[in-house]
């Protein structure tokens, strides 16, 4: 057919038409390539080592753009779209920024184009910003949150194969309705349970109380559960477009552990009132447990309006109900399977709902 318009038009004209004719299959393949939104936050997968060969580095120094130069071909997995919603390590992630995470990640999920979200992000609180996310978004589709334990000017950096299996879950069907997934080391981790157990091992996240829920590589990932058993967020979630980040309940985190007395409890309740945290986590030893100076100094606090919410700092297992505390005659809560940073979050989030401590409890049965 080109031939035989050869004959009738100019050179340019017909390299036009080639082009043109070409254009519709770079488009079709331009439409069956995802849609996958990345959201930098900082971290060691954005980090820059003191010198070559230094244990020292700083997280969050490379931007998006220079972590994605340096993964060639991933623009053929995906078309990405990326955004520094900030650059910073993760132990000074505030309620601001997650509110904003929240909300950029909420308004990607929401347009028909984008399959998934991938948030790159420090190690240090990437669980507890899986969890915010957990309770906030609504969408079926992935979001894939994942980072590094090694800078990206390591020779040994993780970051760069985490990054391209993370656009990688973010773009395939078969990663919606897990919400939100944690991925590092080639895991699939959801939000509920995922926690950092070691300070430095590549393999440091894991699911104690659950299994991590497949595996995944730059070729996408492979599942051992359905979606259908994940845990459905607690309470139904919480409103995102309801939560001011100024307005959040303040809860604190207090831990047990030998010769505890109540002084760091006291201290809280010594504060004026409108600095006094509205709930306590306590970090129990065991199933939730704390010194008996510990204990009433706690009871002192709910005495003076604060929930008190028992989680436990052994990293497995469940804290129950009445067991060697009796929560039903101090009015506290069990928090079940959550972790003291994870308790502390739906807390948080709870509290913005009601004060009813059995409503609470529901929360922390259900999450
Ligand atoms: N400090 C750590 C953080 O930013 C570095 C990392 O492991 O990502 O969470």
């Amino acid at each position: 057919m080109l031939r035989h318009l050869a004959r009738s038009v100019s050179a340019a004209a017909l390299a036009a038409l080639v082009s043109l004719a070409a254009a519709p299959a770079l488009h079709a393949a331009d439409n069956e390539r995802p849609r996958v939104a990345i959201l930098a936050t900082g971290g060691t997968i954005a980090g820059v080592q003191a010198h070559p060969g230094a244990a020292a580095y700083k997280p969050g120094v490379l931007t998006l753009d220079h972590l994605l130069a340096q993964l060639p071909g991933l623009d053929q997995v995906a078309r990405l779209e990326g955004e520094q919603v900030a650059n910073i390590a993760s132990q000074d992630i505030t309620a601001e920024l997650w509110l904003r995470l929240a909300r950029r990640a909420a308004a990607h999920l929401a347009d028909p184009a984008v399959s998934g979200v991938v948030i790159t992000h420090g190690t240090d609180t990437m669980e507890e910003s899986a969890w915010l996310l957990r309770l906030v978004l609504r969408s079926e589709k992935p979001v894939v949150l994942t980072g590094a334990m090694l800078p990206a000017t390591h020779p040994q950096a993780d970051g760069p194969v985490n990054l391209r299996s993370a656009v990688a879950v973010a773009a395939s069907p078969a990663a919606r309705g897990y919400g939100p997934l944690l991925l590092l080391n080639g895991e699939l981790h959801p939000a509920r349970d995922v926690r950092k157990t070691a300070t430095e091992a590549i393999d440091t996240f894991q699911s104690p109380n659950d299994l991590p829920v497949g595996a995944a590589s730059p070729a996408g990932p492979s599942f051992s559960v359905s979606a259908s058993s994940i845990r459905p967020a607690p309470g139904g979630g919480f409103d995102l477009a309801a939560l001011d980040a100024d307005a959040l309940p303040r809860v604190v985190i207090v831990a047990a552990h030998g010769d505890a007395d109540g002084s760091v409890v006291d201290a809280l309740l010594a504060l004026p009132a409108e600095r006094r945290p509205a709930g306590i986590v306590l970090a129990g030893v065991g199933n939730g447990n704390a010194s008996a100076p510990l204990l009433a100094a706690l009871e002192r606090a709910s005495s003076a309006g604060i929930v008190v919410v028992r989680s436990s700092r052994t990293g497995r297992g469940l804290v129950d109900r009445n067991l060697e505390v009796d929560d039903d005659r101090l009015g506290w809560i069990a928090a079940r399977a959550l972790s003291p940073q994870k308790a502390r979050i739906l807390l948080v989030l709870g509290l913005t709902r009601t004060r009813d401590l059995a409503e609470l409890q529901r929360l922390f049965d259900e999450a």
